[in-house]
């Protein structure tokens, strides 16, 4: 009944399952995961798709026979397990040359490096067939308010993404970009934090429209962030070009845990989000296997992943079908904030003389209402947890 198909559009970082568990204490406790075998592994499992930064696939520095090798035995594996690109990124936070960002490092000879081995990953990204192409600014930040000014920063961002926009638009690459926030790690403070943040900044570019965001769930709960109300309003805004899915504990560093292993009651929630929106983009799963954990678990907490959300889909479908929920919908009246506020044809001239709103309004009677949202909330929990 949980069994990951390609239709259930999973996919899967190179970086995650190759993750070799090197942290800022502690040295790598797996070994180095070949691209090949993590592609036949995640077919294998029932994934869809499979996602990567350009160094995860061609080393820093390879020279060009090297990297021709190995995007033909990526692409060979992709063949023959009908795996498929649907988004790629830039490592643009490894290298030393980065350590103060890429678009917004004050050097302007590493801003224009940067872009370049962004173009020269967005060419690749557009012959592997993806659709979406991610950044996440992890070095795009500062220790301290002294380093630069910010509203420079933020100008040479937009320049960067306005010039990439134009780059994919004059090569006809049919790639959109998704903006990843994040608030901080490894820099002491990232610009663009969080998913309003990022929002606020798209409307501003030259080619907004081809510009969304990537939002991570751990990323927006280390902020103090509501995930599910900011994916809704990036729904609302059909800026939704790609979601990272996975789990984390509240504000503090990074985990990065299997989707659901975190806050499980919010991935309830996202997962009923996505599913009942009609999201139809990648379940994208950007997680790390424990540092604990050996080659063979990694295999265990990739399908777990995928599992959760199956199990929270058919749980979420189970909590919409649910009378009992039907009816404490309709005694907070939640099913009806789809209604507009004025009726058609209405202005706010008819609004202002209409004395059932405001002269012959009983305040008291409103204001006694009970919205009943502890018994909604209770029936999620008895839901999420298979007592219903
Ligand atoms: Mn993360």
């Amino acid at each position: 009944m949980f069994e990951p198909k390609p239709a259930d559009k999973f996919s899967f970082g190179l970086w995650t399952v190759g993750w070799q568990a090197r942290d800022p204490f502690g040295d790598p406790t797996r070994s180095p995961l070949d691209p090949v075998e993590a592609v036949h592994r995640l077919a294998e499992l029932g994934a869809w798709g499979i996602t990567f930064h350009d160094d995860d696939l061609i080393p820093f520095g390879s020279d060009e026979s090297q990297r021709a090798a190995a995007i033909e035995r990526f692409k060979q594996a992709l063949a023959e397990t009908g795996l498929v690109v649907p988004m790629a990124t830039t490592n643009t936070f490894s290298h030393p040359v980065f350590k103060d960002g890429a678009f917004t490092s004050t050097d302007r000879d590493i801003r224009r490096f940067a872009l370049r081995k962004i173009m020269r990953n967005l060419d690749l990204a557009a012959e592997l067939g993806a659709s979406t192409y991610v950044f996440w600014g992890g070095r795009e930040g500062a220790e301290t308010d002294a380093a630069k000014d910010m509203r420079d920063a933020l100008a040479r961002y937009a320049e960067g993404i306005d010039l990439l926009c134009q780059y994919v638009i004059d090569k006809g690459y049919g790639l959109r970009f998704a903006i990843e926030p994040k608030p901080n790690e490894p820099r002491g403070d990232i610009l663009l934090p969080t998913i309003g943040h990022a929002l606020a900044f798209i409307s501003t570019l030259e080619h907004a429209d081809m510009v969304g965001i990537n939002p991570e769930v751990g990323h927006e709960q280390m902020a103090g962030m509501n995930m599910v109300a900011g994916v809704a309003q990036a729904l609302w805004m059909d800026k939704l070009f790609h979601i990272d899915l996975n789990g984390q504990h509240g504000p503090k560093f990074d985990q990065d845990l299997v989707f659901g292993h975190g806050d499980v009651k919010s991935a309830f929630f996202l997962v009923d989000l996505l599913e009942s929106a009609g999201y139809d983009g990648p379940r994208h799963f950007d997680y790390k296997p424990y540092r604990t954990d050996g080659s063979e678990d990694v295999w265990v907490s990739a399908a777990a992943n995928m599992r959760t959300y199956l199990i929270l889909k058919e749980r979420a479908r189970a909590f919409r079908a649910d009378p009992d929920v039907q009816e404490a919908l309709e005694a907070s009246n939640s099913n009806r904030l789809g209604e507009p506020t004025l009726a058609p044809g209405e202005d706010w001239s008819d609004l202002h003389s209409d004395p059932a709103a405001y002269e012959a309004f009983d305040v008291e009677e409103a204001g006694a209402r009970a919205k009943h949202f502890s018994r909604l909330d209770q029936l999620a929990i008895e839901h999420l947890l298979g007592a219903r």
